[in-house]
């Protein structure tokens, strides 16, 4: 039986391209998505979401309206891209998306989700992780469905990449937007695993791979995809704006774990300045599992792989 995933999101494009990927495994079964406000605005993200659902035939997973605003924001330059996303040839002439106002709040699909599937479901979240957090304070016996949560977040033994006012550099843009329910979700201790920027680092968007992508045009996926990696090649030079593969990287360890080094440890979150948000070792913090490694020439493969159907 494939493996059921639930995935919170928060539409950047990186995010989007994740969506995507999940769709493409064959032994995984994608049973809702909710999105974050976090890295986008809501309502164009929402369309793209349910845009990629469209294109991909799977227009029947239900979706879910993240309400909840965390702590601090994202830039505004970089939540505006599902806009852009929307109008590609692609997906412009897609028939309208629903009314976002009309879904379910996040974390009540969570809850609907978890509580009607009949197994245990795998969480994937590439976003802050603020809905799933307030999914489990309403209906904490839920704790009891979940397998296994895989979050793209936090930078353990390498810089953050939050740079701005009231902040020295350390966290990680997940975990800085609400490092309240970050601190939260570690507590629960449930099995947790971490793919952090000690492991992203590893797997910038490079020329080469959008080269390889383009190769293989004639395929769909791979003609979209390469014109999604295109938008995130422009730099905005007070970000350190390099563009990783971030939660790519997360979804593909539902996929290929075995391709991953990976850690226990056990570690905390600061909820105050001038650190706000970064994640770090400490013998008397929670136990989770982190990604430390990746064979980085087998994941652009798998990923070209996948885009190639
Ligand atoms: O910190 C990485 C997270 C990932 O979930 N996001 C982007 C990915 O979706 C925030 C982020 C960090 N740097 C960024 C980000 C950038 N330069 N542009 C957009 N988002
Ligand atoms: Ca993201």
């Amino acid at each position: 039986m494939p493996k059921q995933i639930l995935m919170d999101h928060d539409g950047a494009i990186d995010d989007l391209l994740s969506q995507l990927l999940v769709l493409t495994m064959s032994d995984a079964e994608l049973i809702g998505v909710t999105v974050t406000p976090a890295d986008c605005y809501i309502e164009p993200a929402l369309e793209s979401a349910y845009k990629l659902l469209q294109l991909m035939g799977n227009e029947s997973v239900p979706l879910g309206r993240g309400d909840y605003y965390g702590i601090n924001a994202f830039p505004s330059e970089w939540r505006a891209r599902p806009e852009i996303i929307n109008a590609l040839p692609m997906l412009i002439n897609l028939p309208k998306s629903p009314d976002p106002y009309g879904y379910l709040s996040a974390p009540d699909l969570i809850i609907d989700r978890l509580s009607s599937a009949p197994g245990k479901v795998t969480v994937l979240m590439t976003g802050p992780c603020s809905n799933l957090v307030l999914a489990m304070e309403k209906a904490p016996e839920l704790t009891a469905k979940i397998e296994e949560v895989v979050w793209m977040a936090g930078a353990f033994r390498v810089s953050g990449n939050v740079q701005t006012f009231q902040h020295d550099g350390s966290a990680e843009w997940n975990v800085f937007w609400d490092p309240i329910s970050s601190q939260k979700l570690m507590e629960y201790e449930l099995p947790l695993t971490l793919i952090p920027l000690d492991v992203t680092n590893h797997v910038p968007v490079t020329k080469p791979f959008l080269s390889a992508l383009a190769s293989q045009i004639d395929y769909p996926l791979s003609n979209l995809t390469g014109q999604f990696w295109a938008l995130t090649l422009d730099t905005i030079p007070g970000y350190y704006y390099t563009y990783f593969m971030w939660d790519i990287l997360a979804t593909s360890y539902l996929a290929i774990p075995d391709q991953f080094k990976t850690e226990m440890v056990k570690a905390r979150v600061s909820t105050r300045p001038p650190n706000a948000g970064q994640t770090y070792l400490d013998d008397t913090g929670y136990t989770l599992k982190m990604a430390t490694d990746v064979n980085v020439a087998v994941f652009y493969d798998y990923i070209l792989t996948q885009f190639r159907q």
